[in-house]
């Protein structure tokens, strides 16, 4: 068995023989990913130590936190607040960006996550993730604002997330392709355990939430109405849906075996573009999928060139398998 190769090694390596990233975000990516390891440690947790349930507060986008929520959302502060490499953190959890304290030197990078995504399949055991993206602070910026971190996803110098499932794995890419680590939990190392992940351009599986369905645009009715048909239809074949409700398990699906993932902006509210989060959820997974050679657009246009107007903007998002993205997409423009 050849030596496993650790996240340290594979990120010293994009440093030293790419000079992809420079030494201070190798070591804000390893930050996060420390910070990922204590996240998963709290899940699995779960009811012994009564993480599970409510924290009796609320998000800027209105909706109840769970306690991990807030867990997972202090432990991402806290882990990157001293490190030196970060100006400011922008996160799901809070209405507005967390700016280094003082007593901290600043960096020139912008971190934005979104703590736990799928908190509603906290409390059922079901894999939920910590997503993340890295943007750099644009030159001269003493103070960072809000407006700073409006940059296009093309901007993002990495990506990833972490999925707490029956692994722990944290996904990452810093524009060379995307990697996957295995953690170790008895030692505490994220082994390299897939080099290059690769979306499959065709697929025969969707994932979108069904129950919408009364709610969609005519685009994407015909797109799943297709779908459903299977053989009898269209396409010609018969198509498997999935579901997890958890954005980074239905991803790690996807860049794992292929698939087309769909969260469209429907009807139930015309005035909202979508549910997901473009800053840090819809832009992080578009780099990701796009550098495993699958598409991500809003049904009009690639997610990444979407210059943001919102820090907690939301977004259309039809991402994998490439053919799939691109006919759901030319049928919003038919
Ligand atoms: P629905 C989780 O709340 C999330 O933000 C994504 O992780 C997931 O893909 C989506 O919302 C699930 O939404 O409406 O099916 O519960």
């Amino acid at each position: 068995m050849p030596p496993r190769i650790s996240l340290t090694q594979y990120l010293v390596e994009k440093q030293r023989e790419k000079g992809l990233i420079p030494a201070e975000l190798r070591l804000l990516l390893e930050v996060i990913a420390r910070a990922c390891k204590r996240i998963g440690y709290a899940v699995s947790r779960g009811a012994i130590d009564g993480v599970l349930g409510e924290a009796g507060s609320s998000n800027v986008q209105g909706e109840a936190q769970k306690k991990l929520d807030v867990i997972a959302n202090e432990a991402l502060l806290e882990a990157n607040e001293w490190g030196g490499n970060l100006a400011a953190m922008a996160s799901e959890e809070m209405d507005h960006p967390y700016t280094i304290p003082n007593r901290y030197p600043k960096g020139e990078f912008l971190l934005l996550f979104d703590p736990l995504d799928g908190s509603s399949n906290i409390d059922v055991n079901v894999s939920i993730g910590t997503i993340f993206s890295v943007l750099r602070l644009p030159e001269g910026v003493a103070e960072p604002q809000e407006a700073h971190f409006l940059q296009p996803g093309t901007k993002q110098l990495a990506a990833g997330y972490a999925v707490y499932g029956p692994s722990t794995l944290l996904v990452l890419t810093v524009g060379d392709g995307v990697a996957c680590f295995t953690l170790d939990k008895e030692i505490g190392s994220w082994w390299l355990t897939v080099e290059r992940m690769s979306v499959p351009e065709q697929t025969r599986e969707f994932a979108i939430n069904a129950s919408n369905a009364r709610h969609w645009h005519a685009p994407v009715k015909r797109y799943v109405d297709e779908l459903l048909a299977g053989r009898e239809g269209p396409r010609g074949v018969d198509f498997n849906m999935r579901w997890v409700a958890s954005m980074v398990a239905d991803v790690h699906r996807i860049l794992t075996r292929g698939g087309v993932f769909m969260y469209p902006r429907d009807n139930r509210e015309p005035d909202k573009p979508g549910k997901l989060r473009l800053l840090y959820e819809a832009n992080p997974m578009s780099f990701l999928v796009e550098q495993a050679g699958g598409a991500a657009t809003n049904g009009h246009q690639r997610i990444m060139e979407i210059v943001p107007a919102k820090l907690h903007e939301r977004v259309a998002v039809f991402l994998g398998s490439k053919a799939e993205v691109e006919r759901v997409t030319a049928y919003h423009r038919s």
